[in-house]
């Protein structure tokens, strides 16, 4: 397997921590989205939409959207619930996650490293929908460990990419403990890799 990739990307983060908890072997190919590497023709003839992540297998056939490569990966391990309710509520997270989640957290963080005074403009809107979110979260986790069932699923895993880093889109996470130590317990896998670790 082949894993297109940009190291900072949450949304990449997420396929490269499964692969991990799994001990899955892939070649890494790290894009430079910032200088356009995803629309290149020869990009967009893997993945149209130009973006990272995105997966190949070896026989050569693609699969774009973290979530969906996580939800490839993880069909048949502990990560993926065997029973469809509990399959349910992790696609409920996984939604959650992308429609309200990544595009006010992930994007605060993208505008704030990136483009901080040319964007400045959009921060407060992503702030507040930011903040509801992580209230959202926080209210979850007062009465559970995990997002779905007793243990960790690629919902935890989608919904952690972007919270550990949400202090670099100016949220603060010492304002939500249940997050604080939902964040702790999740990075406590034996097999687990920060954002930044470069794969081997
Ligand atoms: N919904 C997609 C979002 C992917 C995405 O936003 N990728 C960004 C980096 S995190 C990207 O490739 N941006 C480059 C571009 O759009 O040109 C997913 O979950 O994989």
């Amino acid at each position: 397997m082949k894993l297109y990739d940009y190291l900072p990307s949450g949304n990449s983060y997420k396929v490269r921590l499964l692969l991990s908890y799994l001990a899955l072997e892939y070649d890494w190919v790290n894009l430079d989205i910032i200088a356009g590497e995803t629309h290149t023709a020869d990009y967009k003839s893997r993945n149209p939409v130009g973006q990272i992540p995105l997966l190949e297998l070896s026989d050569g056939r693609t699969i774009a959207e973290s979530n969906a490569i996580l939800y490839f990966l993880a069909e048949g391990t502990p990560y993926w619930p065997s029973n469809v309710f509990d399959q349910a509520k992790c696609l409920q997270w996984m939604f959650f996650e992308q429609y309200k989640h990544e595009p006010s957290i992930a994007v605060a963080r993208f505008i704030r490293t990136y483009y901080p005074q040319d964007r400045a403009d959009e921060l407060p809107a992503l702030m507040s929908k930011g903040v509801q979110a992580l209230d959202i979260m926080e209210a979850h986790l007062a009465d559970n460990q995990w997002f779905v069932g007793g243990g960790p699923t690629i919902a935890d895993i989608a919904l952690y990419a972007y919270t550990h880093v949400a202090g670099e889109g100016g949220f603060t996470l010492s304002d939500y403990p249940n997050i604080t130590i939902w964040l702790d317990r999740f990075s406590d896998h034996p097999r687990h890799i920060r954002i930044t670790d470069i794969p081997s």
